[in-house]
């Protein structure tokens, strides 16, 4: 309502400086002022000094938006290849910065230089193959190294030597969570099949393949710092895009394929934490939520919890009403904690052969579980 009245108000204002303008002009009829509808070189002269304006203000912009969110964008990778990808990014945006800066300032001041004169005629230049060629193989080169320097880091990145000793995780995709399953003791993940999909076993895994026999099945990814980890995605419904952005990871999630990406984990989620950037970072967020809280609680309602770093795992393709909440937790551990926490976890084909042994208390159970409770809540919030 509130926002309909202020479109109103503006249209209503806009409306009135036109009228006023009208009377203006109605008000020069007579006098000796030139209202000829063809620019005269004061009014060029104004262009050329407008033409400079808007380049300071392209300039103040960047340079505001520099110190105001320079510290938004991901910072420490969390992975051994992230190195790689934030140097191909940054020599990216200093190639970009660079040749607008030049080409800006060049538009701007030709325009301002060259503006319109009186009785002067715009020379008739058809053209000149020197300066074409220049123009046309500079930009060719610099984007050529671009690229080879990007497939170069890519196949680095995307290599994974079938010798080399790694962990198979499988990530499962639908709308709208995560599940992971782990090899288990024999590291190789056991077939699956939508077909197979019944109670439990969510993912459809192949439960007569001796592979599957002691794959574990998750809903909050535990990794090991220092280790090759060897993901394959698999999606249940739509495109999915599995989004690992502290690990400079992500990969598409298509229905009815497997796809690929490995990384090391360097830091533990621990050590990230205590980054002074991260440090700083999360001050900042609970400082902002402390004023919200205080907010909340004047009105009678409940405050908001701190917030404390966790890695994620987010889904980068609009896949659905309850998208934007489609997360799961990454936790790195240290090779002990982690080698703990996986000898804990109950193998998939003991959890099915329970939940057939008492079928009517581990349904309800296992209800409980496989829908996580954040997304029944966000899925209402959509609806209503
Ligand atoms: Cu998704």
């Amino acid at each position: 309502m509130t926002s309909l009245l202020v479109i109103i108000v503006l249209v209503l204002l806009a409306v009135a400086l036109w009228q006023l303008t009208k009377i203006f002009d109605l008000t020069q009829v007579g006098s000796t002022s030139d209202s000829s509808q063809v620019a005269n070189d004061k009014d060029n002269n104004v262009q050329g000094y407008l033409m400079f304006g808007f380049l300071a203000f392209l300039y103040i912009f960047t340079i505001y938006g520099l110190f105001a969110w320079g510290d938004l964008p991901l910072h420490t990778p969390a992975s051994e290849h992230g190195g790689q990808v934030d140097n191909l990014m940054n020599i990216t945006w200093i190639l970009i910065f660079t040749v607008q800066a030049i080409t800006q300032v060049l538009l701007h001041y030709f325009a301002f230089k060259y503006k319109g004169k009186k009785d002067q005629k715009a020379l008739y230049f058809a053209d000149n193959n020197k300066l074409e060629a220049l123009w046309s193989i500079i930009p060719a080169v610099v984007l050529a190294g671009l690229i080879l320097y990007g497939l170069y880091a890519w196949t680095n990145i995307m290599f994974v030597d079938k010798d080399e000793d790694v962990i198979e995780i499988e990530i499962y995709a639908q709308q709208f969570k995560w599940t992971a399953r782990f090899a288990g003791e024999d590291n190789v993940l056991g077939k699956a099949n939508v077909r197979y999909i019944e109670g439990v076993n969510t993912l459809g895994v192949d439960l007569s393949d001796p592979n599957a026999q002691d794959d574990i099945v998750v809903s909050e990814l535990h990794i090991p710092k220092g280790k090759k980890i060897h993901f394959k995605f698999r999606s249940q419904d739509v495109l999915h895009s599995a989004y690992m952005p502290h690990f400079r990871a992500q990969m598409n999630c298509v229905p009815g394929m497997v796809t690929e990406f490995a990384f090391t984990p360097i830091y533990t989620t621990a050590e990230y934490r205590d980054l002074p950037y991260m440090i700083e970072k999360v001050s900042h967020i609970n400082d902002l939520r402390a004023k919200k809280s205080a907010e909340l609680i004047a009105k009678g309602e409940s405050g908001l919890d701190p917030y404390t770093f966790d890695y994620l795992l987010l889904c980068n393709k609009i896949c659905g009403a309850s998208h934007y909440n489609m997360q799961m937790k990454i936790i790195v551990d240290t090779p002990e904690d982690y080698r703990k926490w996986l000898a804990s976890q109950a193998s998939l084909v003991s959890q099915v052969k329970a939940s057939l042994e008492t079928p009517a208390e581990n349904s309800s159970a296992t209800e409980g579980t496989q829908q996580p409770i954040d997304t029944v809540a966000a899925e209402k919030v959509v609806i209503k």
